[in-house]
């Protein structure tokens, strides 16, 4: 899959994608991922990205302009199958892993990435299929959100879990609804506190069982809202 990560400071991606799933993924010829700086498509002296809001208001706005002259490089010709385009935003729908497995489906992603107090509405309106939010809190831009939605993207791809086990797991305790239970591993006493006796057991069916109550346990009190 490939990803282009549209952004006023390309330098940001250097660290999160250099780690990890994301960064294998991107060695074994998974994953694709280009960062394109903004500003190279501007061409004022100033290489201006914002400019301030129509009726007033704190702060700037970036210019929709450097925007859609950036994904039309990008994608030439205009958007074909399996090409889609997301913004970043405050505004957005919020992430979760259905919309993660609906994006790994796709084949070339462009994340446009907002800074300042937000993003021309035509952007949104003309430009991205969807705009999404990664939570209920207030980042200072679209960089961080775009690593986080490449990170869980790229772990949903065929061949990218060196471990396949690991995703039949995943998807497992993500069907269940459920948080996962809790795990332990030695020593059996750490400081006196003791592991669950029938982990040590050997008895499959009784830890199978122990597991589910111990996920329900942890899900009411962690996340009352995953039991409605
Ligand atoms: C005056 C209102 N502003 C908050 C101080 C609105 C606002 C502007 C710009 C809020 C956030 C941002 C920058 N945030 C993002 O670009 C962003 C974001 C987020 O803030 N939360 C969750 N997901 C995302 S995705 C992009």
């Amino acid at each position: 899959m490939k990803f282009h990560l549209l952004t006023i400071f390309p330098e940001f991606f250097k660290g999160p994608l250099d780690h990890g799933v994301v960064s294998r993924a991107a060695n074994n010829g998974f994953l694709d991922i280009t960062v394109h700086d903004l500003r190279k498509w501007t061409f004022d002296r100033h290489k201006s990205v914002d400019d301030r809001p129509f009726g007033g208001g704190e702060g700037m706005l970036m210019k929709a302009e450097p925007i859609f002259l950036a994904a039309e490089e990008i994608f030439p010709g205009g958007k074909k199958e399996g090409q889609k385009i997301v913004i970043l935003s405050a505004q957005g729908k919020l992430f979760d892993q259905s919309i993660a497995r609906r994006l790994a489906a796709e084949k070339e992603l462009l994340l446009i990435c907002g800074r300042y107090e937000g993003v021309d509405e035509r952007v949104a309106e003309n430009l991205a299929d969807e705009e999404i939010s990664i939570g209920d809190f207030v980042l200072s831009g679209g960089e961080l959100a775009a690593a986080l939605i490449l990170d869980v993207v790229a772990r949903l791809l065929p061949g990218v879990l060196g471990n396949e086990a690991s995703s039949v797991q995943e998807s497992f305790s993500e069907d269940s609804g459920l948080l996962d239970c809790p795990h332990y591993t030695r020593p059996a006493d750490f400081r006196g506190w003791k592991a669950p006796e029938v982990l040590m057991g050997g008895n499959h069916e009784e830890i199978r069982k122990w597991r589910l109550q111990a996920s329900i346990a942890k899900t009411v009190k962690n996340r009352p809202d995953l039991m409605k």
